[in-house]
């Protein structure tokens, strides 16, 4: 017998970054445990993160690479499949062009070196092209986040007084901002949840909010016209550190308690409450918009005014409010514009503030491109797709339009550890070695800490660097790719921090690189420097980039859904879809046995209230049926409104209830072009 052997590393089995004590015997991993000493989850897990040691050892964990044939798939080897892929990409795009092949990275592999390296395959290949999750995920944020900052400050919830959470749920979504809550909550923090359920971020609140889906702006301009006319607005900080007040204060004022109230359901009363807990907390206030105002038709602008709250009470880089984080320097992997790239941005066009700030192509419009051949009028033949550790067809808006356009690609490869539904269509699934079997380097904002999840077990597969690397080396674009493994690619990443691979190597639990110190912005105009990293150096209220492009400077609410306003006849109740529950993450883990036995089956959670004029029982199946598409599921019925009233609630991820069979990739937010995936209308029948 082998020993066993202990070591740190971080978890993947979602995006929060947890130290975990890894537990392997005979090169396998056979436990998964929290790390005391990591500050970020100081040694606590959740489910998922413990179910790594099932799920990479499940036996339907893809080993060999698999090609499509007439009768379906049969394993090939890898370098067979390598020189085969590199062939056809070629061809493709000798005969189409180099726009009609890219490659997609989806959140299996989180945000850090693997989104460095898949937009540098792409310009290295000559795409102009960069694909990821994050047309749904949280660009719309992160664009609120800079138009409004210059940079996305983090929550600092172990020393607010008021931390506001508007359609997030931590607890299930990122758990260890709980245990931080829980810290500033035993030194006084109180906190708000505004949501359309009562989640779990909610039992645990001073004050629960229930708000109709899709109205956080108005609520949040509700409380931001109380706060002007009572006089909780920090005027000297107004005065000295943004631009627009004056137009957001004219904006406001049609925001009385009767409108607030007839479009929200919130009481003016409750408005008072908030701004009495806003005002009782100085500048010690963290705004939290998550996917909830974000996955919406005006999810930008929504965003945007909710994280205004904090910056009119002067709460931005101040201990207890909103850092500006700054970690240690890096080379990036991304490509430059000295490398030539061929054809336009499939999006770029439509959505420039997306292209502005973070260069990304947008995923819902390729697949119209590749379906008709055109973007926006325009011959774009799109015809071969490289995508890694993503699953649209359990993600994307629209699946029957995602499953079509994926379907008549004329290259289709995946690379992922198990054949899931999107892996079932491409023509070429190559097995993927897990985080575990390769090196990865991680940063925290809040802690400004850097982290090496060091690879602590060999798979016989192929990393994500290699896969990446074997494509362009036969694709004679091998100069961009000089590396020999992620080892030597983190070694070049953190070159310039002075810090070695050897130092983080030291520090499994995390290297603090950069102390955090509040008040920069203040430093910076004393220095004579532009406080914040916006164009005028001001918080931008009313944002030069959103005029620049024609677009309305403050946060506006150009049309609510019509599902909310009770005018839609035919779709007379309201769907949110992707409410995380905390065993789950999108598409996968059903496939882990004690996790599927907690938690069986998809559901449609609605008001009892709801369910009674439906004559609905728990447990009882419906047809939920969209503009674009129906589902049948069965019901789960919320009690002491505990949901708001005429909305469903169903969970994204199950292959038998997809709930992105209803969801419309073509309601779009207008700046970021996210879809809404949380305010459309629906109808239900009993079955
Ligand atoms: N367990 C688990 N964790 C995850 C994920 C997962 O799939 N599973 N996914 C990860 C990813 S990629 C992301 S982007 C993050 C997202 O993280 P969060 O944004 O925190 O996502 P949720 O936990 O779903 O919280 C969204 C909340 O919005 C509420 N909501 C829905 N519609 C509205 C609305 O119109 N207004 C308001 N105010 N609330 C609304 C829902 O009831 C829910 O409580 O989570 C990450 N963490
Ligand atoms: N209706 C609705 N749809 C949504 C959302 C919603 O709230 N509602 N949320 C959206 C959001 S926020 C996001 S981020 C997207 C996420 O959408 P996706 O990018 O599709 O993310 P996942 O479903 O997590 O799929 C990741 C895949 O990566 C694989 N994987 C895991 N580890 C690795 C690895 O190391 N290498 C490789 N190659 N593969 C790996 C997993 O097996 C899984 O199949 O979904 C979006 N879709
Ligand atoms: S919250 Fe759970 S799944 Fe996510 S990183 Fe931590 S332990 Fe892993
Ligand atoms: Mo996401």
């Amino acid at each position: 017998m082998q020993e066993r052997k202990t070591y740190h590393s971080i978890c993947r089995m979602c995006g929060s970054g947890c130290g975990v004590d890894v537990e392997v015997e005979n090169n396998r991993i056979v436990k998964v445990s929290g790390n005391e000493e990591n500050d970020i989850n100081r040694g606590r897990i959740c489910i998922k993160g413990s179910s790594a040691a099932t799920w990479l050892n499940l036996p339907e964990r893809l080993r060999k690479p698999l090609k499509k044939t007439a009768n379906g798939f049969v394993e090939i080897p890898l370098e067979q499949a390598m020189d085969e892929i590199a062939a056809k990409m070629k061809e493709l795009q000798d005969t189409y062009g180099k726009q009609a092949v890219a490659g997609w990275k989806g959140e299996g592999t989180g945000f850090n070196q693997n989104e460095q390296l898949m937009r540098r395959f792409n310009r290295a290949i000559g795409s102009p092209n960069y694909f990821s999750n994050n047309t749904q995920c949280n660009n719309s944020r992160y664009e609120a986040f800079y138009l409004n900052y210059g940079c996305w400050p983090q929550a600092d919830f172990r020393h607010t007084k008021l931390a506001i959470f508007w359609g997030t749920n931590s607890p299930a979504a990122h758990s260890f901002w709980t245990q931080d809550l829980n810290e500033g909550r035993d030194r006084g923090a109180r906190s708000i949840v505004i949501d359309t359920k009562y989640n779990e971020q909610a039992h645990i609140a001073d004050l629960f909010v229930i708000v109709r889906p899709g109205s956080d702006a108005v609520l949040a301009y509700g409380i931001i016209h109380r706060m002007i006319e009572r006089g909780v607005v920090n005027q000297e900080y107004v005065d000295t550190f943004t631009l627009g007040y004056d137009k957001l204060k004219v904006y406001a004022e049609r925001f009385t308690g009767e409108y607030v109230e007839k479009i929200t359901g919130v009481k003016p009363e409750v408005i008072e409450t908030i701004v009495d807990m806003i005002q009782a907390a100085g500048r010690q206030v963290c705004s939290w918009p998550g996917t909830g105002v974000e996955h919406q038709a005006n999810g930008v602008s929504n965003s945007r005014v909710c994280s205004l709250v904090d910056a009119l009470v002067g709460a931005i880089d101040v201990s207890g409010g909103m850092l500006i984080n700054e970690n240690m320097k890096t080379n990036s992997l991304v490509l430059g514009d000295d490398v030539p790239v061929e054809g336009e941005p499939i999006g770029k066009s439509v959505y420039p503030v997306v292209d502005y700030f973070k260069k990304e192509s947008h995923t819902l419009m390729l697949m119209d491109t590749i379906l008709t051949g055109k973007y926006e009028g325009r011959d774009y033949p799109f015809k071969g797709l490289i995508m890694t550790a993503a699953d649209p067809v359990m993600t994307e808006a629209n699946t029957a339009k995602t499953i079509q356009a994926l379907s008549s690609l004329e290259l289709f490869v995946v690379k992922d550890l198990f054949l899931t539904k999107t892996a079932e269509l491409a023509d070429y699934v190559i097995p993927a070695a897990c985080n575990y079997a390769r090196d990865e380097l991680y940063f925290n904002g809040m802690e400004q800490s850097v982290y090496l999840a060091e690879k602590v077990v060999e798979e016989p597969l192929q990393t994500e660097y290699e896969f990446l690397k074997g494509l362009a080396d036969r694709l004679g674009a091998g100069q961009y790719f000089p590396w020999k493994n992620e080892r030597e690619v983190i070694e070049y990443m953190i070159e310039p921090s002075g810090f070695t691979y050897e130092d983080l190597q030291k520090y499994p639990s995390g290297l603090r690189t950069v102390l955090v110190h509040y008040h920069k912005p203040e430093e910076r105009l004393a220095k004579g420097e532009k406080p914040f990293p916006t164009p005028t150096g001001k918080i931008e209220i009313c944002s030069t980039v959103l005029e620049q492009f024609g677009y309305p400077g403050i946060p506006t609410i150009d049309h609510l859904p019509d599902c909310i306003l009770q005018k839609d006849e035919e779709y007379p109740y309201i769907c949110m879809t992707g409410a995380r529950k905390i065993p789950y993450f999108h598409g996968r883990y059903r496939n882990i046995p004690q996790i599927l036995k907690a938690h069986p089956h998809a559901e449609a959670e609605m008001h009892e209230a709801d369910a009674e004029d439906l004559g609905l029982k728990e447990g009882d199946m419906i047809r939920v049926t969209s503009r674009v598409g129906s589902i049948e599921i069965p019901v789960h019925i919320m009690k002491h409104d505990t949901i708001a009233r005429s909305a469903v609630q169903i969970t994204h991820g199950w292959e038998n209830a997809n709930a992105n069979y209803l969801t419309d990739d073509s309601d779009r937010d207008p700046i970021s072009g996210f879809p809404n995936l949380k305010t459309f209308g629906i109808r239900i029948e009993k079955l």
